[in-house]
C-alpha cells in the first residue's frame, strides 16, 4: 500500500498564500469512504476549500473529499488559502499525513514531499574562516592570563576539599571528567585539584589557577564553584597517550548579568528526562543559572498534579480520538508523557547539583486547552458564544476569570508546585489570550459589572493578581511574559518575561518592573539558523544565524550608566518545541547558538568579540563531539 502528499505553493502575497493539495494512490485498489488527516501549523479557510471540505483543530486537518473514491493510480487534488506570509523551508509544509477508511477503523500511512515553495531564501550566511584557539574558553572569561606550561593530572590525582560549599561543584567535576574524558579522579592521593573558599568572592563569581603546584578553584558561593569547574572542563586538553593536562593559567572571572536562563517547552514535545537533564547538564557547562521549564500548553500538560489526576491522565496525552487529538506529529498514534512529582524532584536536585535552579511555568489563562479538555466540569464556561482564534488556532483553550472552578484549579496547582519547586519564582505564562475571548460569557460580563471593568484585558489581570496574591501567600514571587501586565492588575513584584520586543521591556523597565529580557528575534532557537529551505525550523520572528545569535545587546540603545539598566537581571534563551521531536533536532537547533547566548549573558559588552568568539567555537567543537552533541556545523 503506498500513498503520497503533495503541498505546492500556488501563489504568493504578503499576508495571503494559496495552496494545491494532491493526494496520490499509488496502490492498486481503490479506496471508499476515505478522509485525510494532515498537520500543518497554520490555519486553513475553510471557505477557501476546494473539492471537500476541512475542519482544523489547532495543528490538526481533517479533510472530507467530495469524491469518496480515491481510484489505483489515480490522485485527489484540492486548493486552499491561508493568511501567512511566504512559506521559506520545508518544515513549513505538512508534517505527517493519513488516510482512514471505515470511520477511523483503518488507516494508511501516507509518504510527504518537501513542500514546493514558491520563494525560497536567497542569501546564505557564511562564516569567516578562522584559525581555532588553544584556550577555547565560552563564555569569555572576565581576566585570562596564560603562562608556559601545564599541570599534568595523573593516575593519582585526588580532589582536595578545603570549602565546605565547593562539595555538589566537585561531585560534578568529577563526574564530568569520567563522562567526557574517562578519567577517575582519586579518593586518596596527591591534592591536585584543591577547591578553596574565598569569602572576598561575590555570588557566581571565582578565581582559576593552574600552575606546578596544581589546580586550585576559589569562590565564596557555591554556584561560584560550578563555574569554576566548568571553566576547568573547557581547558583540559589530551595528550595522544589519552593523558590530561591543563595549561598553566589564572582566570578571575564573574558573571555580567545575575539572571542567565533556558527555557525548555515540554508541552508540545514531550522531553523525556533523560533529554531534560542532558539539557541541563550543557547550562551548567555555559554557566547558565536558570532553568524555565514550561511544563504545560495546549497541546499537553506535563506535570503530576495529585489534586487532580485527570490533568495528566487526560491532558498529557493527544492523538485521534482523544479530547486533545493530535498535534504537530504523531498522527497514527497517541503520543505524550509527563513527569511524576518524584521525577520532578530528581530533576530539581540534578539541576541543584549543577547551581541551576528550576522555574515551573504553568501557562495560564491562555494556552489552557489540555487543562480545560483534562477538567471541563471545572475549567469549561457552558455558557461562553465567544468566538475567537488563538494564535495556534484554538478556539477553546481559555480559562474563564468568572467560574469558580477556575480558581479551585488555581489554588490546588499552586498548591502543589509551591511545595513542589524549591524556586522562589513561578512563572505564570499571560502570554496570547487572543482577542475577542470572554466577553459573550453571562458570567464573565457579570463579573465585569461587579468590578467596572471595561475591557477583556482587565478581566485577565483580575485573574492574574489572583495568581500573584496567592503565590505571594504560598511564599513565591510571580513572574510571568509581558502580557502579565496587561490590564494594570498586577504589582510591580511582578518579573516581566518580554518576548515580542524589546520595546516592551523598556516599556515596563520604565514602569518599575524588573525584567528578564527574551526577545523572539535573537534569542528562540526554534527559529531557523540560516536561509536554506532545508535548514529546520521557522522564522516568524527572524531567522537567526549563530552570527546574530552572538550579537544579542540587550537594550543596545539604552547608555550603561541609566539607572533603568538596574531592572534588567538578565537574558534567558527559549527552546519552543513544535517541530523539535528527538534529541538529534533539538541538539541540531541548541548548538552552537547557545554557546553565543552564553556569551551575551555572561561576558561584559567591551570584552565580547564576534571573530574571537569563532576561534574560540572552533576550538571548543571537539568538546561537543565528546558529549555526542549532534550540532549544527558552523562551517559547512
Ligand atoms: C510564541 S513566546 C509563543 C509560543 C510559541 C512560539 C513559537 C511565547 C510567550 N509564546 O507559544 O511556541 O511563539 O516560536
Amino acid at each position: 500500500m503506498s500513498f503520497r502528499i503533495e503541498l505546492a505553493v500556488l501563489s504568493e502575497q504578503k499576508q495571503f498564500c494559496r495552496f494545491g493539495l494532491t493526494v496520490h494512490n499509488l496502490t492498486d485498489q481503490d479506496i471508499a469512504d476515505w478522509k485525510l488527516q494532515f498537520i500543518i501549523d497554520r490555519y486553513i479557510l475553510p471557505d477557501s476549500f476546494t473539492h471537500g471540505g476541512i475542519s482544523q483543530v489547532g495543528s490538526f486537518c481533517t479533510v472530507t473529499p467530495d469524491s469518496q473514491q480515491l481510484i489505483a493510480n489515480q490522485h485527489y487534488y484540492c486548493e486552499f488559502s491561508i493568511r501567512t506570509a511566504p512559506l521559506r523551508f520545508y518544515t513549513d509544509g505538512i508534517k505527517d499525513a493519513l488516510i482512514i477508511t471505515n470511520e477511523g477503523t483503518t488507516t494508511y500511512p501516507v509518504m510527504i514531499t518537501p513542500i514546493v515553495l514558491a520563494s525560497p531564501y536567497r542569501e546564505r550566511s557564511q562564516l569567516p574562516e578562522t584559525q581555532s584557539t588553544q584556550l577555547a574558553l565560552i563564555p569569555k572569561p572576565s581576566f585570562v592570563e596564560c603562562h608556559e606550561g601545564h599541570f599534568h593530572l595523573s593516575e593519582s590525582s585526588q580532589i582536595t576539599l578545603q570549602a565546605s560549599s565547593a562539595d555538589k561543584a566537585a561531585t560534578w567535576l568529577q563526574q564530568e571528567l569520567y563522562e567526557l574524558f574517562n578519567f577517575q579522579v582519586q579518593t586518596i592521593g596527591q591534592s591536585d585539584i584543591l577547591y578553596r573558599n574565598n569569602p572576598t568572592l561575590d555570588k557566581g563569581e571565582y578565581q582559576l589557577t593552574v600552575s606546578g603546584s596544581g589546580i586550585r578553584l576559589e569562590a565564596g558561593s557555591s554556584i561560584g564553584f560550578v563555574h569554576a569547574s566548568a571553566t576547568l572542563l573547557q581547558l583540559i586538553q589530551v595528550n595522544s597517550d589519552q593523558s590530561l593536562c591543563v595549561p598553566y593559567v589564572k582566570i578571575s572571572d564573574a558573571p555580567r548579568f545575575k539572571y542567565r536562563g533556558m527555557m525548555l517547552d515540554c508541552a508540545r514535545h514531550f522531553h523525556p528526562i533523560e533529554r531534560v537533564k542532558r539539557l541541563i547538564n550543557q547550562l551548567a557547562h555555559y554557566k547558565f543559572n536558570t532553568f524555565h521549564w514550561h511544563l504545560t500548553d495546549d497541546e499537553g500538560w506535563r506535570l503530576e498534579i495529585k489534586a487532580f489526576p485527570e490533568l495528566t491522565q487526560v491532558g498529557a496525552y493527544r492523538g485521534t480520538g482523544t479530547p486533545i487529538a493530535p498535534q504537530f506529529s504523531h498522527l497514527s498514534s497517541v503520543y505524550g508523557g509527563y513527569y511524576s512529582q518524584e521525577q520532578v524532584k530528581e530533576i530539581i536536585a540534578y539541576a541543584s547539583e549543577r547551581g541551576i535552579t528550576v522555574i515551573p511555568e504553568i501557562d495560564i489563562p491562555g494556552h489552557c486547552r489540555a487543562a480545560i479538555k483534562s477538567l471541563p466540569h471545572l475549567l469549561q464556561d457552558e455558557e461562553d458564544q465567544s468566538q475567537f482564534r488563538s494564535i495556534q488556532h484554538y478556539t477553546d483553550n481559555v480559562l474563564s476569570p468568572a467560574l469558580p472552578g477556575t480558581y479551585e484549579f488555581l489554588d490546588r496547582v499552586l498548591e502543589e508546585v509551591a511545595e513542589l519547586f524549591p524556586a522562589t519564582w513561578v512563572h505564570i505564562g499571560a502570554d496570547e489570550v487572543p482577542d475577542g475571548v470572554w466577553l459573550e460569557s453571562p458570567q464573565c460580563q457579570k463579573l465585569m459589572q461587579e468590578h467596572n471593568y471595561q475591557s477583556a484585558k482587565e478581566l485577565q489581570g483580575h485573574l492574574l493578581r489572583y495568581a500573584e496574591q496567592k503565590l505571594r501567600k504560598l511564599g513565591k514571587r510571580m513572574v510571568g511574559w509581558e502580557e502579565a501586565q496587561h490590564g494594570n492588575k498586577v504589582s510591580k513584584d511582578t518579573v516581566i518575561y518580554s518576548w515580542l520586543s524589546e520595546e516592551a521591556a523598556l516599556n515596563c523597565a520604565k514602569q518599575g518592573f524588573d525584567v528578564i529580557l527574551q526577545p523572539g528575534q535573537s534569542t528562540y532557537l526554534d527559529m531557523s539558523q540560516d536561509y536554506s529551505p532545508k535548514e529546520p525550523g521557522v522564522d516568524w520572528a527572524a531567522v537567526i544565524p549563530l552570527e546574530s545569535a552572538y550579537h544579542y545587546e540587550p537594550l543596545a540603545e539604552v547608555p550603561d550608566e541609566d539607572p533603568i539598566r538596574k531592572r534588567i537581571l538578565g537574558i534567558q534563551c527559549a527552546l519552543w518545541c513544535e517541530i523539535i521531536t528527538t534529541q538529534q533536532r533539538m541538539d541540531y537547533m541548541v548548538f552552537p547558538r547557545l554557546t553565543a547566548m552564553a556569551e551575551a549573558c555572561w561576558t561584559n559588552k567591551n570584552q565580547r568579540d564576534w571573530e574571537d568568539y569563532l576561534s574560540r567555537l572552533k576550538g571548543h567543537l571537539p568538546l561537543l563531539d565528546r558529549q555526542n552533541i549532534e550540532y549544527r556545523q558552523p562551517w559547512k
